[in-house]
């Protein structure tokens, strides 16, 4: 029986190309859905034959925080909790050509992170980001997040949880973004081209991706494997369209799947240039550059 050490560079899967294979495997805990957007991630990057020296990819802090950072061969910043929109918004000004990517965890993304979400999708900046939506704070032990399922028990929550969801997907929607879906990691096909969408989408992409967390999450919500969050999450799916005939209250137990908005807004890079090449030349200055004094 061969290990994993006899396999030759070419029997290795061509994906792993992608990936610090130094370092594998992961740290995620078995039948983690973190591994499932790793994957679907790598598969659409190399389906859009995108180079990983084109991006920048920018995360925060916890178990989702893991996916870009360090397992993807690519330029990182592994940044802190809440703020990987806020340093993305600053790499993709500065370096306008590159394809800027957040992926991170609802408690840094939709938690501490809202308000940069927010306004990151008002002002529809060009950043494609992944919000490994896992129902908790997974790495911190499984902590009630902002996108917890009413009514779930967590170890904040042992009495179960008394507040409604963020429905953050369509939060980002109305602030404005130009590209907004949810799936989950039971949608591994649809979830590649909503990826592959999003990367290529100028301006604001959000796709909000329920994941699962057997572990911090699982052992208080009765989910205890990935194979019991993957059939969760196949029986309690809705599309969009199908979602939209319902009143909201049938929705209360409900996964809405699919593409909640597309629209072609005005990207802000662009306007910032444009804004100061005008201003660059009413002062007489070098091009695309306005000195602060
Ligand atoms: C400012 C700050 N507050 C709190 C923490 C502790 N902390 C680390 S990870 C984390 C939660 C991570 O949850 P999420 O972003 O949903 O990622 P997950 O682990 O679930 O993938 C928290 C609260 C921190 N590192 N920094
Ligand atoms: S604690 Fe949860 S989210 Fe973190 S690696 Fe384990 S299963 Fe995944
Ligand atoms: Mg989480």
């Amino acid at each position: 029986m061969p290990t994993p050490d006899d396999v030759t560079g070419e029997q290795k899967h061509s994906l792993l190309r992608y990936l610090r294979q130094e370092i594998l495997p992961t740290a995620f805990c078995s039948g983690c859905g973190c591994g499932t957007v790793l994957r679907t991630f790598v598969q659409a990057v190399d389906e859009l034959g995108l180079s990983p020296e084109e991006m920048v990819l920018v995360t925060g802090i916890g178990c989702s925080s893991w996916i870009p950072s360090p397992y993807f061969k690519a330029d990182t910043l592994h940044t802190t909790h809440g703020r990987p929109l806020a340093f993305a918004t600053g790499v993709k000004i500065m370096l306008p050509h590159m394809k800027v990517i957040v992926i991170a965890g609802d408690g840094d993304i939709a938690g501490i992170g809202g308000n940069h979400l927010i306004h990151s999708a008002r002002r529809n900046i060009d950043i494609s980001v992944f919000m490994v939506n896992n129902w908790n704070y997974g790495m911190t032990g499984g902590q009630v997040s902002p996108t917890t399922p009413m009514g779930a028990r967590t170890t904040t929550t042992p009495y179960r949880n008394i507040e409604p969801p963020l429905k953050t997907a369509e939060l980002v929607a109305a602030a404005g973004a130009n590209y907004v879906s949810r799936w989950t990691t039971y949608h591994v096909f649809s979830l590649v081209k909503a990826m592959k969408y999003a990367i290529t989408k100028k301006g604001f992409s959000f796709v909000e991706i329920i994941s699962q967390c057997p572990v911090s999450y699982g052992k208080l919500a009765g989910m205890r494997t990935g194979s019991d969050f993957l059939r969760h999450f196949r029986d309690h799916s809705i599309r969009v369209a199908k979602a939209r005939e319902l009143p909201e209250k049938e929705l209360r137990d409900k996964i809405v799947v699919g593409k909640i908005v597309e629209r072609d807004e005005d990207e802000f890079v662009d306007k910032l240039y444009r804004v100061n090449e005008i201003q660059a030349e009413k002062l007489g200055v070098k091009k695309g550059r306005v000195s602060a004094e």
